[in-house]
């Protein structure tokens, strides 16, 4: 068999799976370009977690009590545990971590366009939980069926801590509209300022996705980025109201036809600008990250070395 024969076969093989929904392992064939969206899209998906920490660890002094502090410190803590089970999926891929950091540090890499905006206020952690983490869940609860055997397993535990955190930061919101005027005002200021960036982290319109089609062949994609944007815009316009705050888009319709709300339309140009690199705190957030990692040398140093010592005593004892 000719090595076209052997990779048209192994492509077959491997669409069948797809098709069967089986789990492609990382030792099985797959084909060149599935690895490299992957590895795209988890890498990315690793940035956002952990670049994600930072907008809420600004708040960590300013937590107005012991038990918010204690809420949020555990919050970010989960945040860190999931880059760490998303960059450990992209390794099986054959990609390392210092690769994947470096992509980042250099801006070849992107993350969630939403951490890019600042935290301006205690009514932001509220904000964050509530429609970053819950925008994040609905995208994530989807991605529990990706094709990817490392990446479903992840996207399981990491959708439960998201569901707690969802509602840590709806909790947040609650307490504050019930509060004073000025609290309750807080809130809608937050609202209205993360309301629009939240529904940014669905990604372009599917006509314009550059990766969907591919994704969703693979079932990298479970489902495409209007249909995700559009069940959070569902499930929020409810929330909203419970919270008896005003809605930030005026354009908002129940539309009985569809089951679905009509919306306005997202300012694309803010998105592009962000993802570009020109956010409020694009330049702010990755040299955060290039201090935090330059001043972490030592404990990585520290445990290669301590690993070799280890490896030497075995191999002496042996
Ligand atoms: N921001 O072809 P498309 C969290 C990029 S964090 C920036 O539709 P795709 C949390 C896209 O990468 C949760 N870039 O792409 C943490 C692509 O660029 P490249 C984060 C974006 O991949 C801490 C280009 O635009 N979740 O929960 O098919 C505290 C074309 O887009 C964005 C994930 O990462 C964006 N919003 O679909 C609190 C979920 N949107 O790579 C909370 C996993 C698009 O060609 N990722 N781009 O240079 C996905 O599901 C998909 O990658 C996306 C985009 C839906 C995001």
């Amino acid at each position: 068999m000719s090595s076209e024969q052997q990779t048209s076969l192994q492509e077959k093989q491997f669409m069948h799976k797809i098709k069967a929904e089986e789990k492609i392992e990382p030792k099985d064939w797959m084909p060149e370009k599935y690895r490299k969206n992957l590895i795209r899209q988890i890498s990315q998906h690793a940035h956002s977690e952990v670049i994600g920490m930072q907008p809420e660890g600004n708040f960590l002094t300013r937590a107005p009590s012991l038990r918010r502090k204690a809420i949020l410190l555990s919050k970010i803590q989960d945040e860190a545990g999931h880059g760490l089970y998303l960059y450990s999926a992209a390794e099986t891929l054959g990609i390392s971590r210092d690769e994947m950091i470096e992509a980042l540090q250099s801006g070849r890499a992107k993350y969630a366009s939403i951490f890019n905006y600042p935290a301006l206020t205690w009514a932001d952690m509220g904000a964050i939980g509530w429609l970053v983490d819950g925008a994040a869940i609905v995208n994530q609860v989807s991605l529990q069926r990706t094709s990817y055997g490392p990446y479903a397993r992840g996207m399981i535990r990491i959708c439960k801590e998201e569901s707690f955190h969802q509602r840590q930061g709806y909790d947040i919101m609650l307490t504050l509209v019930n509060g004073s005027p000025e609290q309750k005002a807080m809130a809608q200021d937050s609202l209205n300022r993360f309301y629009w960036p939240a529904l940014m982290m669905f990604g372009p319109h599917d006509s314009e996705s550059a990766h969907s089609a591919k994704s969703m062949e693979w079932k990298i994609k479970r489902e495409t980025n209007d249909d995700l944007r559009q069940k959070f815009i569902d499930q929020t316009a409810s929330q909203i109201e419970f919270l008896g705050l005003e809605h930030p888009d005026k354009e908002l319709k129940w539309n009985e036809e569809r089951g679905h709300y009509d919306s306005g339309e997202i300012d694309w140009d803010e998105f592009h600008n962000v993802i570009a690199g020109n956010g409020h705190c694009n330049r702010q957030r990755l040299e955060h990250h290039i201090k935090a990692h330059e001043e972490g040398a030592w404990v990585r140093e520290a445990l290669v070395a301590y690993n070799a010592k280890k490896q030497a005593k075995q191999t002496e004892a042996a």
